[in-house]
């Protein structure tokens, strides 16, 4: 026995320290069986005074402490890592009903209480506590309370939060904070209370709480009710609304494949109506008395909706046996789910109206990434909370689905993001969600949240990796978009080509993503792109690809446009990719021709593809570069192609150097062609004269973006000359770094070198520079700073 577990032993007796594997493994496992963590011991305490003693021992020898109720969590929230660092502090011995008031409607328990006896409780007592969920059997008031549970009452009564009065909590240095008052008014300054509930075990622990107790409702009307789909559900909603108001107390929403799986899965449910329904949903009605009054409601309104069209079916229970097996089919679904295989889980929340349009897009894309893999969609339509649950495609390999699964919750969030919803209406974040944090918060957010675990937690020992990630990044997303107008033909000065930041051991460097975006607008950059071909863009995986994008947006935070490279091979990547780093924020794509096109019609088809594919709102750059894509564009394609396509918005000019090409453009538009940008690229080395001819600016990544700025800033205020001298002392390394198969790893390492990122590995397979190599670019960036200086 360690000194830890022998002092824990000492305060709580031996019985209640845990060690065993055997012992230990309920513990230890969560419920959907999808993470399994080991422990130090399992601790039981059986008193507050207990819990304070464990935590101040704890925090004394700095072990973590993940706090458990029932374990029913469905984001992993109670399950330890795999270190065995941590204990596991069970509260399941503090189960008392401390005290019931009747008249002050409050019921007083122990966090260890279990959700069922705590209902019991109030009923005998002639009162009602409405939190109901399908594990009400097994979690406790502390776990619904660390994640502020929902359930499939919170249309009338709302989530555990509005069911709560007051709180008793021990703190991480073990100080018990007395917040368990039952008073319904009290504006004595900061909600505490608030703050621990839905943290998820990560502020203190809860170890007794005040909750309020209702009248109990006598009279229940129920009713399963065939719809056509999520629209029609919804009409329903408003509908039973308008005609039941408050009386309304649940409406869960089950597509037909859902329900089709519980019927496979659940022997007792039974399917109460004629034939099998493209989706259902649970009505109940309760009022205190006047059963037949509420069926009659009830009733007429199921009977108007069916004549027009927003019922197609539909049984109402007879009594409460009856209303029983409705809800016994509902109930089923979480288990059905788990005997089918391993779901990847989403719980999102949004706007009721959005609800169905979310489906349906969420369906689309779900089916044009992973065509076969199985929605099984269901939850609790009127709070705006759907469990958009994925099952394998049929005899999917489990391993095989489970890699697949970050890039469809990526999917899923992200329509749920364009919505303005929320990645957690009920289940919490835990260790499920615990990535997509950063992308999916707002930065304020989460230093906020950071300062408050700080301030209470200051060790972080209470459940770490829980809630909140490790590092934030910020996110704007929805603030870039009202900022930032899309990209249009009157976009000018420096685009830089922004480098993927590697570190040494090939992984992206987030932090110098950060970094390097800085040091481009520093730099004096009017905007960035990033992906582009000639880069490091086909090395990445889809997934880091949109990490990257989204952590460049972040970081710009709309001070810039932001265009993002989408030659994906294949018009659906291509509109996949698209869509998502527009919803993320860019201003716009680039896109280059396949090598495959040889003649004009066919160059002017793909883009008629393009655009297409792209649709009307997303602008884009068309890159002309033949040395590498093997394309020749002449100006007549380019100029039939922004004719036809007002989404076709810039040249990127790269041509070798095409002067006369950009000359023959700006002559077609003097003649009334439509006049797009045009930004040339090659590193900036035909700069000046390209700018003379009619350029609107660069889109390049040569290391000294400044040289472009400074050069385009020259020329734009007619100084030709002074923008050729700049030109002059920076062309050596412009022309060293162009070097085909080796210009990549010469501008990293001069970006390293200028502190803009950390390292200049390229992800293999990528070249390394030779000491000759380095010395050259030594001996260059010298003779570029002596010449800057003379020319001052
Ligand atoms: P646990 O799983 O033990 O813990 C949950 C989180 O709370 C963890 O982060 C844990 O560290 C923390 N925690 C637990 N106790 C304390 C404490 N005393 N102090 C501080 N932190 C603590 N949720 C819904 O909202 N609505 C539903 O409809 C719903 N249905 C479910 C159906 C099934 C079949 C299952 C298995 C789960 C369901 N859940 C639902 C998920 C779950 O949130 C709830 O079951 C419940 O709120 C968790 O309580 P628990 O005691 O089991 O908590
Ligand atoms: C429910 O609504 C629960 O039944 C569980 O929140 C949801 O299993 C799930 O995804
Ligand atoms: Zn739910």
């Amino acid at each position: 026995m360690d000194d830890l577990v022998a002092e824990l032993a000492g305060l709580l007796g031996e019985a209640n320290v845990l060690v065993s594997a055997q012992d230990q493994a309920l513990f230890l496992s969560d419920w959907l069986g999808k993470y399994h963590g080991s422990a130090r011991a399992v601790v039981k305490p059986g008193s507050t005074e207990e819990v304070a003693a464990v935590m101040r021992l704890c925090t004394r020898h700095g072990v973590p402490v993940v706090p458990q109720g029932g374990n029913t969590s469905m984001s992993g929230g109670a399950t330890p890592d795999g270190s065995g660092r941590a204990i596991v502090l069970s509260l399941t011995r503090m189960h008392r009903i401390r005290t019931l008031d009747a008249i002050g409607n409050t019921i007083t328990v122990d966090a260890g209480a279990v959700l069922a006896k705590v209902q019991d409780a109030a009923q005998e007592a002639g009162r009602f506590f409405p939190l109901s969920l399908g594990a009400e059997g097994s979690c406790t008031i502390g776990g619904n309370l660390a994640a502020n549970a929902g359930g499939v009452a919170v249309l009338r009564y709302g989530t555990m939060r509005e069911l709560t009065l007051g709180l008793e909590v021990v703190l991480a240095d073990g100080r018990i904070w007395d917040g368990l008052t039952a008073l319904r008014k009290d504006n004595t300054g900061y909600c505490l209370r608030d703050l621990f509930i839905g943290s998820e075990g990560t502020l203190g622990v809860i170890t007794g709480a005040v909750l309020k107790l209702f009248a109990q409702p006598h009279a229940r009307a129920t009713a399963f009710v065939a719809v056509p789909d999520v629209a029609a559900a919804l009409s329903l909603l408003a509908a039973v609304r308008d005609r039941c108001g408050d009386r309304l107390t649940a409406f869960e929403f089950m597509t037909g494949d859902c329900l089709a799986l519980i019927l496979r899965h659940v022997g007792e449910a039974r399917l109460p109506l004629g034939e099998m329904p493209p989706a259902v949903v649970l009505i109940e009605l309760s009022d205190q008395d006047d059963e037949p009054g509420l069926h009659d409601r009830l009733e007429a309104v199921l009977l108007g909706s069916t004549e027009t069209g927003l019922v197609l079916d539909a049984a109402i229970a007879q009594d409460g046996t009856q209303a029983k097996a409705f809800w016994r089919i509902r109930e089923g679904v979480s288990e059905a789910l788990v005997r089918e295989g391993k779901a990847a889980k989403h719980d999102v929340s949004m706007p009721v109206s959005a609800m169905a349009d979310f489906v349906a897009a969420a369906d689309a894309a779900v089916y044009a990434a992973a065509p076969g893999v199985r929605p099984i969609v269901f939850g609790h339509l009127g709070d705006g909370n759907l469990h958009y649950n994925l099952l394998p495609m049929q005899g999917q390999d489990p391993a095989a689905f489970a890699a697949l699964t970050p890039a469809l919750t990526r999917i899923v969030h992200d329509e749920m993001d364009r919505r303005r919803g929320s990645i957690s209406a009920e289940h919490g974040i835990g260790q499920l969600r615990v990535a997509e944090m950063p992308l999916r918060k707002a930065p304020l957010d989460l230093e906020l949240m950071r300062s408050l675990k700080d301030l209470l937690d200051p060790a972080g020992l209470l459940n770490p990796g829980k809630l909140l990630p490790g590092k934030f990044l910020p996110r704007f997303r929805h603030q870039l978009r009202t900022i930032m107008a899309l990209l249009d033909e009157t976009a000018k000065g420096v685009y830089v080509i922004a480098v993927t930041p590697f570190t040494e051991a090939g992984a992206l460097d987030l932090e110098s993503t950060d970094r390097m975006v800085d040091f481009y607008l520093e730099k004096g950059a009017t905007g960035l792109t990033v992906l582009g071909m000639m880069g490091e863009a086909p090395k990445l995986t889809a997934e880091e690809s949109r990490i990257f994008v989204r952590r460049v947006l972040a970081r710009v935070q709309g001070r810039v446009p932001v265009v993002v490279g989408v030659s994906a091979s294949g018009f659906a990547a291509m509109r996949e990719l698209s869509n998502s780093v527009m919803g993320d924020g860019a201003t716009g794509v680039m896109v280059a021709p396949p090598s495959n096109l040889r003649t004009d019609d066919q160059i002017v088809s793909y883009y008629a593809m393009v655009a297409e594919t792209l649709g009307p709102k997303v602008p884009f750059v068309l890159q002309d570069f033949p040395l590498v894509t093997q394309v020749q564009m002449t100006p007549a394609v380019i100029l039939k192609i922004a004719a036809a396509h007002p989404g076709c918005v810039m040249l990127k000019h790269e041509d070798w150097p095409g002067l006369a090409k950009i000359s023959a453009l700006r002559a077609a538009s003097d003649q009334g062609a439509r006049r797009i940008s045009i930004l040339v690229g090659n590193g900036g080395i035909f700069l000046p004269e390209e700018l003379s001819r009619g350029a609107d600016g660069a889109m390049t990544g040569f290391a000294y973006p400044e040289m472009m700025v400074d050069v385009w800033k020259a020329h734009a205020s007619g100084d030709v000359e002074r923008a050729h001298d700049l030109f002059d002392a920076y062309l050596p390394l412009a022309r060293y770094e162009q070097q085909p198969g080796h210009g990549l790893a010469i501008r990293k390492h001069i970006l390293a070198k200028r502190g803009a990122i950390a390292s200049g590995t390229l992800r293999k397979p990528g070249g390394t520079l030779s000491r000759s190599d380095i010395a050259d670019i030594e001996r260059l960036i010298a003779r570029q700073e002596r010449r800057l200086k003379e020319i001052g």
